[in-house]
Order: structure tokens, then C-alpha cells, then sequence
């Protein structure tokens, strides 16, 4: 391992975060904390406050003020300024906010410079969607006698349940839309990595966000998520995670009839045929997977391949998965880190053993790493061959490195196959053939679909998902038309 200096950032000097509210740093009312580790080193970085319910009613009531107050009286031209602005801050103070995300849950500095491009795209998208907040005047069937018309208008306080996975671009989508239409937030990030959410709160009001439209509060799920997902006065939820948190979100949500966004799991299936360019689909097949450590929501974990390239393909994903250097995510040569916490780590390492006792082939990886890594969180790259896709680590969400290689005969059966699964987050097909890409667009179940390639985001076009991995769509003018509420106003001409 190449040893790296360890920054300390000025952030962490204070060694207890408090939650953002109002403008202001807080600690919980209770005055309790709870810890947050470091994957890399399994040890603890800093204390975040615990936030409770009685936390959540002050950063909510801070939001409806700052809704109903000084941020009502934003101009869209004037949101649109404060984005561009944000995003020259952002650009400016990327390393910043990258260190902290890569000591709180291990993605490698490298991952994150390639994210900041991403992060500023998305940012820019946002800036421009300020302008896209208009209704329409819509013709009626009594010319001259009414003029009928829909206005849109903010939905009000959002609350936002994000995971660890990717704080810095998932919160985005959440302050993105807000700040773009007017809403004001109330952000609970996950508590194995709220340091970047706690940031880039700071940031924001430093750069003229007004105090209360972006609200930060800490803690743990069923605490402070729980609070904010049941709260009477929230009018959406933005949530991103597990499918069954998500089906906790439903319920709590009824209390008041929230509109809901839910990005939830998946098990992508990633599909190559025998007339595909291997030298692409190889890495593009594992990187669909092995990139941040396998823990993506649309990681192309079935890779299903055409049953006489099975053996080379296997292979070829197995010898490109040993290429990969797993490590000190500040190493700037490391290209996978730590899972995020024990509990993920053991989980993945838990899904290796059901593999290789279901009767899969283990062909590479699967152990967590020793010598001087051995405090982090870190687990090989790990590629199974000749699964079926009735074993648990073809149908479960591992969010790990892990690929599961299922062969097939025919294009009829690999589609069955893509689809037999309660999720519809992503898919992809590899192939030469426009015939066989078509059939796959339209085929398989899912809210995005790459041909020949995978992975590619993009904040103008945007993802959701089919079945069990939720509903509402991230990006896109879709994105932003779920931070509105429509009206249609009829006026009577006479
Ligand atoms: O998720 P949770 P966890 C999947 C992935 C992973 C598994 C478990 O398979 O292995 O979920 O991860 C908050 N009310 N994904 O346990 O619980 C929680 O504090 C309100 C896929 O971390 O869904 C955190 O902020 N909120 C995924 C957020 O929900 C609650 C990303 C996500 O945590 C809550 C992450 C409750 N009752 C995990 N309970 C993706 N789609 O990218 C928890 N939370």
C-alpha cells in the first residue's frame, strides 16, 4: 500500500457536528450524539448530534418561516443567479468537500475528481430550470366567455432521506429542485456519512442561500428520519435507499398525504452477446459494478452472457477485476475503496458465503483485505461464474463488489431472465446487432437502458425506476415539475 498524509480538514477540527438549522450550527436538544467512522481505518472521525423528533419540528418550523418568508420573495432570475454563483463556489471548494466525503465513506479521491464534473453539471442544470417554473394558458371549450390557464407553484417544505452511498450528488438532486422552484429542505442524511451534507450546507448560506431554506439534521433512521418522513407540516419526501425503508417511508408519509420520490434498490442486468465488442463490454460490464465499491443503486450485478463466451467472458471480468488496486481511498492510484461501514462490509461478505455455498463459482476476489489494511472496510473485487439467477446473489441487493455471471442460449430467455426480479432500476445490452439492441430498449423493465455501454447519468435526461425500485424520476424538467404544484385557474371574461 503507498501510504498517503492523512489531512486533518479544518471541518473536522471541531470534533462534535451539530445539525444546520435556521443558519445555524445546534446541537440536538437532548444533547446526545452518535459516532461516524472512518472505512478506510474503522476508526471514528467525528460525533454527529442525534437528532430526534423535537429536532426535526425546529428545522421544519425553520423551513415553513423561511418558505412562507424572505425565500417566497426570490425572483426566478434571482434563483438562477444564486445557482451560477453556487456553482463557481462549489467548483472552488470541490477538494474541500471531496476530502470529507472520502474520509467519511472511503469513494477514492480519484472517484470523487471525476465526480465533480458530474456535480457541476448538475448544479447547472438546476440554474436553468429556475426559468422552467411556468404554467401554460390552455384553451377551454367557451371561447371569449373564460380564459382557463395552469399556474405552478412550489410544493412547500421538502424533506430529503438520502443514503451514504454518494452524499454530495444525492443531496443535489434534493437541493437542485428546491432551489430551482422555490421549496425550502429539511436534509437527513444517513449516519454513516453526513459530514459533506453538514458542508455543504455551511456553503450554501455562506453564499447567500437565506437562513432556513436549507436545513440539515443528523442522526439515525428510524429517529430523525422517521420524525421527518411523519411529520404533519412536510409536503414532500425525497427518499433514496432500501426498498423495505422505502415501504416505511409510504406508510409514514400517509399522515398527511406527502408527495413522495422514492429511489429505491436494484439488480440490474447487464446483458452481452456473442457479437459484442468484448474490449468494451468488459470494463464497461465491470466497472458497472466494481465502480464505488459496488455500492450504486443501478450496478449491472447480473451479467447475463451468451452462453459460448460464457468462459471467456468470466475470465476476461476476472482478470480485469485483479487490474484494480483496492485501498487508501486518498491514494490517488486506488481506484476501489472501503464499503462504507462493518455493517455493509459484513453483509457483502455474507452474500460471498451464500454464493459459494448456492453452488456459484467463485473466480475471483471475495475476501476482505489483511496486512495493513485490515482496520478498513475493504473488500476485493469479487466475480461468481455459473449462477443461476434463482440463487440469493442473483436476486438479492448485495451492494457490494460483487458480479454474478449467468449464461444463456437464447435472446427470448435472456429477457425473461433480465426481468425475473422484483427490481427496474437499470439494464444494459451488449451487442453489434440494432435488432437485438432494440428488442432489449423496449424489452427490458427498467427506468434507463444503456446500449454498449453503462453507467452514463446525466442530469438533463435523468433516471427512475420500473417495479420495486421506486417511483418519481430523478433529472430531467420531470425532476423539477415534482417540486410544483399545479392549479388551474378559470376566469370569467364578463
Ligand atoms: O438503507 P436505508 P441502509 C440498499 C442497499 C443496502 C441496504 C441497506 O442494498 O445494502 O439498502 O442500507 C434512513 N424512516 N441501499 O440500511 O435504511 C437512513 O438513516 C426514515 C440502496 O443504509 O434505506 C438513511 O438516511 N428514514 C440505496 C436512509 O434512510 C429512514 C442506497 C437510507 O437508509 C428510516 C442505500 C426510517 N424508518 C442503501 N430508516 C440506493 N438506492 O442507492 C432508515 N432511514
Amino acid at each position: 500500500m503507498t501510504t498517503s498524509i492523512q489531512p486533518q480538514p479544518e471541518f473536522l477540527a471541531n470534533p462534535v457536528q451539530r445539525h444546520f438549522i435556521d443558519g445555524q450550527w445546534r446541537a440536538s436538544l437532548s444533547e446526545e450524539t452518535i459516532e461516524t467512522f472512518n472505512p478506510a481505518t474503522g476508526l471514528a472521525i467525528a460525533r454527529l448530534a442525534r437528532g430526534r423528533k423535537e429536532d426535526v419540528d425546529i428545522a421544519v418550523a425553520a423551513a415553513r418561516r423561511a418558505f412562507n418568508g424572505p425565500w417566497s420573495r426570490f425572483t426566478p432570475a434571482e434563483r438562477q443567479k444564486l445557482l451560477v454563483k453556487i456553482h463557481d463556489v462549489v467548483a472552488r471548494r470541490w477538494d474541500e468537500l471531496a476530502l470529507l466525503e472520502t474520509l467519511d465513506m472511503g469513494a477514492p479521491l480519484v472517484r470523487m475528481q471525476k465526480m465533480k464534473e458530474r456535480m457541476l453539471q448538475t448544479i447547472m442544470f438546476f440554474s436553468s430550470q429556475t426559468m422552467n417554473c411556468a404554467g401554460q394558458t390552455v384553451p377551454n371549450s367557451h371561447p371569449g366567455k373564460y380564459t382557463t390557464m395552469i399556474l405552478k407553484a412550489p410544493v412547500g417544505v421538502v424533506g430529503g432521506i438520502i443514503p451514504w452511498n454518494g452524499p454530495l450528488i444525492s443531496q443535489w438532486w434534493i437541493l437542485g429542485g428546491a432551489l430551482a422552484t422555490g421549496c425550502t429542505v429539511v436534509m437527513k442524511p444517513a449516519e454513516d456519512a453526513s459530514l459533506s451534507v453538514l458542508k455543504m450546507a455551511e456553503i450554501l448560506t455562506e453564499v447567500g442561500v437565506p437562513e432556513g431554506v436549507i436545513n440539515v439534521v443528523t442522526g439515525l433512521g428510524g429517529e430523525a428520519g422517521a420524525a421527518l418522513a411523519a411529520h404533519p407540516d412536510v409536503d414532500r419526501i425525497a427518499f433514496t435507499g432500501s426498498t423495505v425503508t422505502g415501504r416505511e417511508i409510504i406508510k409514514a408519509s400517509a399522515v398527511n398525504m406527502k408527495r413522495l420520490a422514492l429511489e429505491l434498490g436494484g439488480k440490474s442486468p447487464d446483458i452481452i452477446f456473442g457479437d459484442a465488442d468484448l474490449d468494451q463490454a468488459i470494463p464497461g460490464a465491470a466497472m458497472g459494478v466494481f465502480n464505488n465499491s459496488g455500492q450504486t443503486c443501478y450496478s449491472g450485478t447480473r451479467v447475463f452472457v451468451e452462453r459460448k463466451i460464457q468462459e471467456e467472458v468470466t475470465e476476461r471480468l476476472a482478470a480485469y477485476s485483479r487490474t484494480l488496486k483496492v485501498g487508501d481511498p486518498l491514494d490517488p492510484s486506488v481506484a476501489l475503496g472501503p464499503i462504507v461501514s462493518k455493517r455493509q462490509m459484513e453483509r457483502v461478505l455474507d452474500y460471498v458465503s451464500i454464493g459459494s455455498d448456492e453452488g456459484a463459482q467463485l473466480r475471483s476476489g471475495g475476501q476482505r483485505l489483511q496486512g495493513a489494511l485490515a482496520g478498513g472496510y475493504f473488500v476485493e473485487p469479487t466475480v461468481f461464474g455459473n449462477v443461476n439467477n434463482d440463487m440469493r446473489i442473483a436476486r438479492e441487493e448485495i451492494f457490494g463488489p460483487v458480479i454474478s455471471v449467468i449464461p444463456f442460449d437464447t435472446a427470448d430467455e435472456a429477457l425473461k431472465l433480465a426481468n425475473d426480479t422484483e427490481y427496474g432500476l437499470g439494464g444494459a445490452v451488449w451487442t453489434s446487432s440494432l435488432k437485438t439492441a432494440t428488442r432489449f430498449i423496449h424489452g427490458i423493465q427498467a427506468g434507463q437502458v444503456w446500449v454498449n455501454c453503462y453507467g452514463l447519468v446525466d442530469p438533463g435526461v435523468g433516471f427512475g425506476g420500473y417495479k420495486h425500485s421506486g417511483y418519481g424520476w430523478k433529472g430531467g424538467t420531470q425532476h423539477v415539475d415534482g417540486f410544483l404544484y399545479q392549479k388551474a385557474v378559470t376566469i370569467n371574461e364578463n
